[in-house]
């Protein structure tokens, strides 16, 4: 099998990272063929987790691969979560959208969400360590969040600046 076209990842402060998701009202060969494309950009960006909203489709959405060998693809269409565990971690995270920066966010260290998979069927799934983490990270993509909002407002202006100018020598070619 060929290997889709990659999307473009937005990166962080473009504002569209701050729409909210509509759920998915199918699961049709439209989001199966999105899902493909989105498995194929985010591996090709070695990243393990990837939302819609990162790739300006504003759709309940979220790919996962946090298998060492990049084999265990993992599709949640329009999850909801069951249950999070009083306990919480401190753990370093980066974000596809952020690129090259890294830094702590609490978290649940278990969550239990439903969700369907790409053949449309409603599957409940316990995870915990650092599916549990991703899992929380990219369903607060689908409500218009990015991590770095969890940060004091001193590092996410440090972080806005510093992209923004990559950004703009990027440009200058
Ligand atoms: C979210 O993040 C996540 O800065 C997924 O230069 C992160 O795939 C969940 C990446 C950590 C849990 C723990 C980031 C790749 C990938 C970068 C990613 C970069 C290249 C991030
Ligand atoms: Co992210």
């Amino acid at each position: 099998m060929t290997t889709p076209p990659l999307l473009t990842i937005l990166r962080f402060p473009d504002p569209r990272l701050h729409t909210v998701a509509r759920p998915v009202a199918a699961v049709d060969d439209r989001v199966r063929g999105l899902i493909e494309r989105m498995f194929a950009t985010m591996y090709d960006a070695s990243g393990i987790g990837l939302a819609a909203t990162q790739v300006d489709v504003h759709e309940r959405v979220i790919v996962i691969d946090v298998s060492e060998e990049r084999n265990q693809p993992m599709v949640l269409i329009n999850p909801e979560v069951e249950w999070y565990s009083d306990e919480k971690r401190k753990g370093e995270e980066g974000c596809l959208s952020v690129p090259g920066i890294y830094d702590g966010v609490e978290r649940s260290v278990s969550v239990r969400v439903r969700a369907l998979d790409a053949a449309g069927v409603s599957r409940s799934i316990e995870a915990e360590g650092l599916l549990a983490v991703c899992i929380q990270h990219e369903m607060d993509h689908l409500m218009g969040k990015v991590f770095v909002e969890y940060l004091s407002p001193l590092k996410r202006n440090r972080i806005k600046s510093k992209l923004l100018k990559a950004q703009r020598d990027e440009e200058r070619v």
